[in-house]
């Protein structure tokens, strides 16, 4: 067991952010309405990468504001927020030496929102925790999954792995402050031992910050559900179920489904029961505004828990 997993365990309730350039494309492609997965766009449109690149020259979220985002975080009841630093669109939220596609060096932004969101969440009492897409990446010739612009049997995932994702996740783990959790995803490419030599190399960075299940082969230190799974049953140790609060984890414009307050706290309770915790999802848009109703039913689930001495 993980030394620093008390906190996990007690926690309940943690936000989840799914936030980059799909939320500005928000489920539209050239005159085309996708649903269900917002950040899966570039690959449910086969967008070429030299296209894809050029939504980062659009993007500008000037609505953007850390501390609105931490307090509706503190004011939700929730105890860990996790956000997408790397979907696997390999567009980086931060801002990276490693490659130039990321939220500094391409979009007229220029600022790293990541910076700021850390250091408003964790002075609001909240763990602060990065997803990082650790094997798909659709940017890359060598990343995992894009099929479209590159021949997957041509692909060397190790060099992806020494090249990108490692070197990034090295700069999450050095630029943030202490990290709750890092929240990897899918993993693919890594026989047992090189995911446990992953693990290590990155440990060392941060031995307090807890690894989600899906670095894969087993190895992290608590577990994940699959997407909107609750246990029948209830679980023994540390682990959580994630669900978004309306059905795509990216920005949807016309994805409307949200669940109301009193939905939110059925399964929190639902999830609770069992002894885990709930990740909830929000997507902002490409603007840096949180949906209006997520806003308001993440307020009034809080307002709930705080009446009912749960927060
Ligand atoms: C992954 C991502 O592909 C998706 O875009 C989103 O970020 C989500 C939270 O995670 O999708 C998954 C990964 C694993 C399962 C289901 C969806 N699973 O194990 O059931």
């Amino acid at each position: 067991e993980h030394p620093n997993i008390q906190w996990f365990k007690d926690a309940k309730f943690g936000l989840f952010i799914h936030w980059g350039l799909y939320s500005k494309l928000a489920g539209t492609w050239k005159g085309k309405n996708y649903y269900g997965s917002g950040e899966w766009i570039m690959n449910q449109a086969r967008i070429p990468v030299r296209k894809y690149d050029k939504v980062a020259a659009t993007f500008d979220p000037v609505n953007f504001n850390a501390d609105e985002w931490a307090q509706l975080a503190k004011d939700a009841g929730v105890k860990y927020m996790v956000i997408t630093a790397k979907h696997h669109e390999g567009f980086s939220m931060f801002d990276s030496k490693v490659t130039n596609f990321d939220i500094v060096d391409a979009t007229p932004y220029k600022k790293d929102p990541m910076k700021a969101l850390s250091e408003a969440t964790r002075m609001r009492g909240i763990q602060f925790g990065f997803y990082y897409s650790q094997f798909q990446d659709w940017h890359e010739p060598n990343g995992g999954r894009n099929t479209w612009d590159f021949d997957e049997s041509k692909k060397d995932y190790q060099q992806y792995y020494r090249d990108k994702a490692i070197p990034q996740l090295k700069e999450l783990l050095t630029n943030y402050g202490p990290l709750g959790i890092v929240w990897f995803d899918t993993p693919g490419g890594m026989t047992k031992e090189q995911t446990q030599r992953f693990i290590n190399e990155l440990r060392k960075l941060q031995p307090k910050s807890l690894f989600s299940s899906r670095v894969g082969q087993g190895l992290g230190d608590y577990k994940d559900f699959g997407d909107s799974e609750v246990p029948p049953v209830p679980i023994a140790g540390a682990w959580e179920s994630i669900y978004t609060h309306n059905d795509s984890w990216g920005y949807i414009a016309h994805d409307m489904n949200f669940k109301s307050s009193d939905e939110i706290i059925e399964l929190l309770a639902n999830v609770a029961s069992k002894g885990g915790n709930l990740m909830l999802n929000v997507g902002p848009d490409g603007l840096g505004t949180i949906p209006y109703y997520s806003v308001k039913y993440l307020k009034a689930t809080g307002a709930w828990l705080q009446k009912n001495g749960e927060s």
